[in-house]
């Protein structure tokens, strides 16, 4: 008998594999592959236990769900007995198929075809908080550093006030390890070391969290590293967020949670003897003060090599004239495991080119004369750099500055950095054969500026990209060249701003979590990676930042600096996100979870607006931010979001199985929706006797909210949805919609039948579009429309990120609209998949997505008067396939004439209209499908140039040859207060 079913991707709570959980109760859950139409599962077991051999049959699983008849599950939340703390649990799946009747599969003899299984694994860290045994350990930060006076020649340092990262050591002796497992944490950053090997990949952890709340930690196997004899247990920290510069927090410089960073780290060893070793941070630790001088997220890292300590971190060394550590505090009720993927060093660019600035030619020159150096890596990232240096003579310093653009001399443009000063520096103490990179800082920008080399040669530096490593999971491609690095440009910009939490920009004294940037780009993120587990920590940063009244926040974690009180769309991103990733990933816990906020947030707007217009506690009302043009009236954006909240909030709990509450949110978000109408739209008729609709304000956002939240009635809808697209058409055709009204406006268009109009969105290349920016070197989404334009050059440089990722919220149409994958309104965890194509005027497209269940691929081309359209389904997942045609009669599907069967049914054809083609749909169930069907070469509706695409993209024109694109980023500085 031959089976294909097969479960794949095996997660505990969205991460392979995670060592280090304090979850009781993880969802482990799995993907299906099938090579075979039709395929789909039946029934499904899971067993658990804390021995392999106990999965087998016969053994002994501590919790064993038996067979469960449910073709819909992807995974099973655990109720077996208590997990224990520090151990390993094995668990397996196993999957039944359901009968296959295609006769292009091989056949399950007799209906009762065996299961095929999968295994996997998870560990569990500390059950408990009070199972800690270390403390919180520091450098005493009393004794006043001594500061040597600058040599001739030096100019002194700027350490922005920081003090110098500690270093911290242990040695212990014991025989090597069958299993040694660290757990570590810092208040700040750390970076771990036994027996001078670096443990784990991990950067910038533990992560941010609002350290009051919240403080994590991680596990790392160790086993390997320790060894018979001395060992050395050793840790550098530094400040990071918990006392270093954080955002633009002005009354405050540094020290934003504590003063000085502490570490804390319990290394458990079990013997082969059975005995076991508990090394943990406690006062038997000596400290002190090594290369780095200072280090901090936004101002950059000094590495001193005069006050290296070689083999500090080695068994051996004399650590005599070290201090003991000092101990803080012992608390650890605030510990929690890290629930996400930690920050890591994913990928390194190497420069595009290099130009040479001659000495005296500006630029920082703190080197003694030498030329300094700008490198362009040709790409906008967040990360650092890496850097062979020959060799430095003792004092003498290599600076290395960032920025995202040049200025009109090709010197570096980093006004829009405000205070961040992005300066890293290496001094050197005469050693030859130097590798400089920092190590708890992070920059965004594509060029540096590099002093105090004499030469720099292109394989002395790269630079290294830094986020949150959330696994890809998505693929977008089309014909045209500009579309495709528009996509590029928006998963660059996800790269650089999922670093610990999601924020607006990796460059500036910002970097925050601001939830409406997070809420209009999520659907975009979700596609490009499994933002699951990232998502999971921050909701859990967005809980710890709600306000005493219960109300969600602007930022997570929260800053002194910035109003708490949520705006509307920025705080209703608390329901609205956990509404996405349950959607997205079929996990209700993130509906259960954040229900009581949800309704504690609805509860508070309704109670200080009785009367259902959302006018008061609207904290600073940022409204549809950056958006070009007439404002829309604040109080129908704010309402509107009032409304989409309130009947989230319903839907959510109908999943979860309330129905009274659902009942009471449905009947609230209906009164709210009427409210809308009575105030704010006014119906008539035009002079044809055709009814028309306006929404108070008359702009693109305000329609755009009305219909995307289903707030108009029913016979409203279609006079909006034309009057929105004479908006659109009248101001180019172009938007003139901020962070929130940008994100809803292909999407609204194309469910209204004008998908053509967002595809001419998508092609416009002047002020305000997408590609303009990509004309004019942009490498990643730019924060403002026009951030710089050829007639004003840069605008003020007070807010100004040319890589914030809100305008990138068109990536999701990208894969929904133009590729066409996409799942049904209805559809959880693409259970039911929306295949809808919109070709546009272009030649190809095709995405694909690794999803919760299984992988969906669509990939559609057009030749000559032809259209093909392959789809490929996961096992247990139906499709609705829209072909696009005119001509019904032509559709084939491989091949031949479809005919309705059990894996395939005609839903309906829909007639084309002016402005779209029409379409077959049919139903599909698992499987690869490849459909074909005439379709004009040219769009039924009217094409509207907006200049012809250049034969080249513009970013790889002239590669290693000045300038850049992004010099091109010169001009005026044009001054407004944003
Ligand atoms: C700015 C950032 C952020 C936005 C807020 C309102 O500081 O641009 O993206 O959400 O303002």
């Amino acid at each position: 008998m031959l089976v294909s079913l097969r479960p794949y991707a095996l997660r505990c709570d969205h991460r392979a594999t995670p060592l280090g959980i304090d979850e009781a109760a993880p969802l482990l859950s799995w993907r299906l592959a099938s090579a075979h139409r039709g395929d789909a599962p039946l029934a499904y077991r899971v067993r658990v236990a804390d021995r392999a051999e106990d999965l087998d049959e016969g053994g002994q699983p501590l919790w064993d769900t038996g067979r469960i008849e449910d073709p819909d599950a992807i995974g099973a939340v655990y109720a077996g007995p208590a997990l224990k703390s520090r151990t390993r649990y094995h668990w397996r799946v196993a999957v039944w198929p359901a009968e296959r009747t295609d006769p292009t599969g091989p056949t399950a003899e007799g209906g009762s075809a065996a299961a095929v299984e999968a295994t996997s694994w998870f560990e569990t860290a500390f059950r408990g908080a009070d199972e800690w045994r270390a403390s919180w350990i520091g450098h005493d930060p009393r004794p006043i550093p001594v500061m040597d006076a600058p040599t001739e020649g030096e100019r002194a340092l700027d350490d922005h006030g920081l003090a110098p990262c500690p270093t911290l050591r242990r040695a212990f002796t014991g025989p090597a390890a069958l299993r040694a497992r660290l757990y570590v944490s810092a208040r700040g950053l750390y970076e771990v070391r036994l027996n001078g090997t670096r443990v784990g990949d991990a950067e910038l952890a533990p992560g941010w969290t609002d350290y009051t709340r919240r403080v994590q930690y991680q596990t790392y196997d160790v086993t390997e590293l320790v060894r018979d004899g001395e060992n050395v247990l050793a840790a550098t920290i530094a400040d990071g967020w918990w006392s270093g510069f954080v955002g633009f927090e002005p009354r405050r410089a540094g020290a934003h949670y504590g003063a000085f960073p502490q570490f804390l780290a319990e290394l458990h060893i079990d013997h082969a003897d059975g005995r076991t070793t508990t090394i943990v941070t406690d006062d038997t630790w000596r400290t002190h003060t090594g290369e780095i001088r200072h280090a901090d997220l936004l101002m950059g890292e000094c590495h001193d090599l005069r006050h290296a300590a070689d083999g500090w971190d080695l068994p051996g060394f004399d650590d005599t004239d070290w201090s003991p550590a000092l101990i803080t505090d012992t608390g650890h009720r605030l510990l929690v495991a890290s629930v996400d993927e930690p920050v890591r060093a994913t990928t390194a660019l190497r420069p595009r080119s290099i130009t040479r600035v001659p000495h005296g030619n500006g630029g920082v020159t703190a080197d003694g004369g030498h030329d300094t150096h700008i490198v362009d890596f040709g790409q906008n990232l967040a990360g650092r750099v890496r850097l062979r240096v020959a060799g430095l003579a003792p004092g003498a310093r290599v600076v290395v500055r960032h920025a995202e653009a040049l200025d009109e001399t090709g010197r570096l443009y980093t006004a829009n950095l405000r205070t961040a000063a992005a300066t890293d520096v290496l001094i050197g103490d005469g050693r030859e054969h130097l590798v400089f990179e920092p190590r708890f800082t992070y920059h965004g920008f594509r060029f540096v500026e590099i002093s105090g080399v004499p030469r720099l040669y292109d394989s002395d530096v790269v630079a290294v990209a830094l986020h949150s490593d959330t696994p890809w999971s998505g693929a977008f491609d089309c014909s045209d060249p500009e579309i495709r690095r528009l996509h590029d440009c928006v998963v660059w910009g996800q790269r650089s701003n999922f670093v610990s939490v999601p924020t607006d920009c990796p460059q500036r004294d910002e970097r925050l979590g601001w939830l409406a940037d997070a809420q209009v780009f999520l659907p975009t993120a979700a596609l490009n990676a499994d933002v699951a587990a990232f998502f999971t920590k921050w909701l859990r940063d967005i809980e710890d930042a709600r306000t005493p009244e219960g109300g969600f926040t602007n930022v997570a974690p929260r800053l002194i600096g910035v109003a708490d009180e949520g705006a509307p769309g920025w705080g209703d991103a608390g329901v609205i996100i956990p509404w996405h990733l349950y959607r997205t990933y079929d996990d209700p816990r993130f509906l259960s979870r954040a229900l009581p906020a949800m309704r504690a947030w609805i509860g508070l707007i309704h109670r200080h607006n009785p009367d259902l217009i959302w006018r008061r506690h609207v904290g600073p009302h940022f409204s549809d931010w950056l958006a070009p043009g007439v404002p829309t009236p604040r109080e129908v954006i704010a309402t509107a979001y009032f409304a989409h909240s309130t009947r989230l909030t319903a839907s959510a709990a109908e999943v979860l199985g309330l129905p009274e509450v659902a009942r009471e949110y449905h009947r609230l978000a209906a009164d709210i929706r009427t409210a809308f109408s009575e105030r704010f739209v006014t119906t008539d008729k035009n002079a044809e006797g055709d009814p028309t609709v306006r929404i108070a304000g008359d702009t693109q956002t305000g329609y755009l909210v009305a219909l995307a939240f289903g707030l108009l009635p029913e016979d409203a809808t279609g006079p909006a949805a034309q009057r929105l697209a004479e908006l659109i058409e009248k101001a180019g055709p172009a938007l003139q919609t901020g962070f929130l009204g940008v994100a809803l406006a292909a999407p609204v268009l194309d469910a209204y039948g004008r998908a053509d109009l967002a595809h001419a969105l998508l092609r416009r290349t002047d002020v305000p579009s997408w590609l303009f920016p990509l004309r004019h070197g942009a490498t990643t989404i730019w924060e403002r429309w026009d951030g710089w334009t050829p007639g004003t050059g840069f605008r003020a440089p007070s807010m100004n990120s040319f890589n914030h990722y809100a305008l990138g919220s068109i990536g999701e149409w990208l894969y929904r609209g133009v590729a066409g994958l996409d799942q049904s309104p209805d559809s959880t965890g693409y259970r039911k998949l929306l295949i809808r194509p919109r070709p546009g005027e272009l030649g190809h497209a095709s995405a694909g997505y690794e999803s919760a269940r299984g992988t969906v691929t669509v990939r559609w081309e057009r030749h000559d008067q032809t259209l093909g359209l392959r789809v490929q389904v996961p096992p247990g997942a139906s499709a609705e396939v829209h072909v696009p045609t005119d001509d019904h009669g032509s559709v084939r599907e491989s091949g031949a004439v479809p005919v309705d069967g059990e894996h395939l049914t005609l839903l309906a054809t829909i007639p084309a209209t002016d402005t779209a083609s029409g379409h077959s749909v049919y139903r599909v169930g698992s499987g690869v499908y490849r459909f074909t069907a005439s379709y004009p070469s040219r769009p039924t509706y009217p094409s509207r140039p907006t200049g012809g695409y250049p034969t080249a993209p513009v970013a790889s024109a002239g590669p290693r040859r000045a300038p850049s694109p992004a010099a091109s980023l010169a001009g005026s500085h044009e001054e407004d207060t944003p």
